[in-house]
């Protein structure tokens, strides 16, 4: 059978103009199918057996009720209508076409043993421990505009787990998987322009490292949660926890530009509602922006105080801040105060925090008082610094003086101020 199938797929391959073949594929075929490409295979798995290193296999939106392995280099697209050239290529939308990889619970929806991208696709319904949804084992992979949900292990890694891999995350999101949304084991990561949130685990409920390092800039990571686990050796009582990360065994994370909303530790409720540092690890922010649970400390470490934040930005839910006064924190708002250099209070002036939205008003103190981060982008991508660097995740987008924000403070500026001076609101 699958002989014939490779004949007939001869026939009827299309090279690409970088030589290398695409497959294409389209779900089981529905009762009012509309046009798809003529060559379409109706499952990944046999698009992925008869693919060679290079290869590309372009999904037609819908739900694939499969489990596939990816055990050689390829390149595996979604988001098409099924009848894009090659010339469409780009066009693919992962929004306007949803693309799904469904378990169906019956185990781990990817398993990854080689090199490989993944672009414009839902991973979704796996069950198996560890690496419920994506598990990816000695390779280094690219994941791009990759939604990871719903899916469930009873160990950590549930949404996506990597062990001794590389893999770069772009424009994904990974939301409501437990145990863990992404599990890290002697591996490393880049983390862009992400969106982690309503994760559940027990040790780091959006992202959790086991010897390995992690660079996340432009995240938003909200409403994350842990519960951790009683140590039973002769450590610290509880191990585990961090709402939104926990990093253990000599990891090293580095976080700039990114937003921590709403991340909680439960039921053991001693450590890290934002992050627990454990043995031999560390973990620096730079320019973020927390608001964080009034019931448990935010940022916790095992064994000693083993993180660092700067030109950032911190608020309670509530009155009550929790922060222990050993953590170092400099050039940064921290509502309640905190003893570091350059560090400010008072009233952030965000935009809208009740609805998340933590970018500044002009008169905001934490424009222009923070230090050389060396970030140029802030969360938004827009160019920072603009004139000194601001406090937060978000870079105020002029000049304070720069009053009709057209990028110059010049004499325009000058009579709007001369006009208004003076003058009271609402009098
Ligand atoms: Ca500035
Ligand atoms: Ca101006």
């Amino acid at each position: 059978m699958l002989r014939i199938l490779r004949t007939l797929l001869v026939l009827v391959l299309i090279h690409s103009p970088s030589h290398a073949r695409t497959y294409f594929v389209a779900p089981p075929r529905a009762e009012n199918e509309t046009r798809t490409w003529p060559s379409a295979l109706r499952s990944i798995a046999l698009a992925i057996d008869l693919a060679i290193s290079g290869d590309e296999i372009w999904m037609k939106e819908g739900v694939y009720q499969e489990r596939i392995t990816i055990d050689k280099p390829l390149t595996i697209l979604g988001g098409f209508q099924g009848t894009e050239s090659f010339a469409q290529r780009e066009q693919r939308d992962s929004v306007a076409n949803p693309t799904v990889i469904d378990g169906d619970k019956k185990g781990g929806v990817v398993h990854v043993t080689h090199d490989f991208t993944m672009d414009s696709l839902t991973i979704t319904n796996g069950t198996i421990d560890p690496g419920a949804g994506i598990r990816i084992v000695g390779a280094s992979c690219t994941l791009r505009n990759v939604t990871v949900t719903n899916n469930r292990s009873d160990g950590s890694g549930g949404g996506l787990r990597a062990e001794n891999s590389n893999i770069a995350i772009e424009k994904c999101t990974i939301f409501d998987n437990r145990y863990g949304g992404l599990r890290l084991v002697s591996s490393s990561a880049v983390i862009n322009d992400s969106i982690i949130a309503k994760n559940h685990g027990g040790g780091g409920g959006g992202v959790s490292l086991n010897g390995s390092t992690a660079i996340i800039r432009r995240c938003l990571f909200d409403s994350n949660t842990a519960q951790g686990t009683p140590n039973p050796g002769s450590g610290p009582g509880i191990i585990g926890a961090g709402g939104a990360m926990y990093a253990s065994n000599s990891s090293n994370l580095s976080i700039g530009n990114s937003v921590f909303r709403r991340n909680r530790s439960i039921i053991y409720r001693i450590n890290g509602t934002v992050i627990n540092v454990g043995s031999s690890s560390r973990a620096d922010f730079r320019n973020c922006t927390f608001e964080i649970s009034e019931i448990e400390d935010a940022f916790t470490w095992e064994h000693r105080p083993s993180l660092s934040i700067r030109n950032s930005i911190i608020v309670g839910e509530g009155s009550r801040l929790p922060i222990d006064p050993d953590t170092d924190i400099t050039y940064s708002f921290v509502a309640n105060g905190h003893v570091g250099e350059g560090n400010i209070t008072g009233d952030p002036k965000f935009v809208d925090q009740g609805n998340g939205d933590y970018r500044l008003l002009r008169s905001s103190p934490c424009i222009e008082s923070g230090t050389d981060t060396g970030l140029t982008t802030d969360f938004d991508g827009n160019p920072r610094p603009i004139g000194d660097y601001d406090m937060g995740a978000f870079e105020f987008p002029t000049f304070r003086g720069d009053i009709d924000g057209n990028g110059r403070v010049d004499e325009m500026d000058l009579m709007i101020f001369q006009r208004d001076w003076g003058k009271i609101t609402g009098s």
